[in-house]
């Protein structure tokens, strides 16, 4: 398997060298909304240490990424309104993987719509900032 590279753009997020559209930090994770989502509030899980997917991950840091992924979408229900979420990952680009630091996908359903195909349409910056805003909150309100 090829090495972590720190060049990646969520590394650039991690590290305040892009912008994101935060949702919740933590010591050892971070989340912010994907800019091309497939359904809104489409949210992107990462660990803030350095793993390129699930084959070079440690446990623990995994672990944590799952106890955040859970977090994230029970607040997703109540901020969206959702009747389901759909959680995705990825691991190498044979497993449909297209930036290589470690994420999972939140994705908060509403009945009888379908996702949008991935990475199709990039969001309105004030939609994220609204959602963004939105699921925060709830994340805080527990
Ligand atoms: P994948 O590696 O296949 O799990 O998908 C990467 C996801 O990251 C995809 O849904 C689009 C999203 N994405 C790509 N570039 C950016 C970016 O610069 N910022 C954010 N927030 N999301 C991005």
């Amino acid at each position: 398997m090829p090495s972590y590279d720190s060049n990646n753009i969520f590394a650039k997020i991690l590290r305040g060298e892009l912008p994101c559209y935060r949702v919740y930090e933590d010591d050892k994770a971070f989340a912010f909304l994907d800019i091309m989502p497939r359904a809104p509030g489409h949210t992107l899980v990462l660990p803030k240490a350095p793993a390129r997917n699930i084959l070079d991950i440690t446990p623990d840091d995994l672990a944590h990424v799952a106890k955040v992924a859970q977090k994230i979408a029970q607040a997703a229900i109540k901020a969206f309104g959702a009747d389901g979420i759909t959680v995705q990952q990825f691991n190498e680009g044979a497993g449909g993987q297209v930036v290589f630091h470690l994420h999972v996908h939140i994705v908060p359903r509403k009945a009888g719509i379908p996702m949008k195909p991935p990475a199709s349409a990039k969001e309105k910056p004030e939609v994220l900032a609204e959602q963004a805003k939105a699921l925060a909150a709830a994340i805080a309100a527990g």
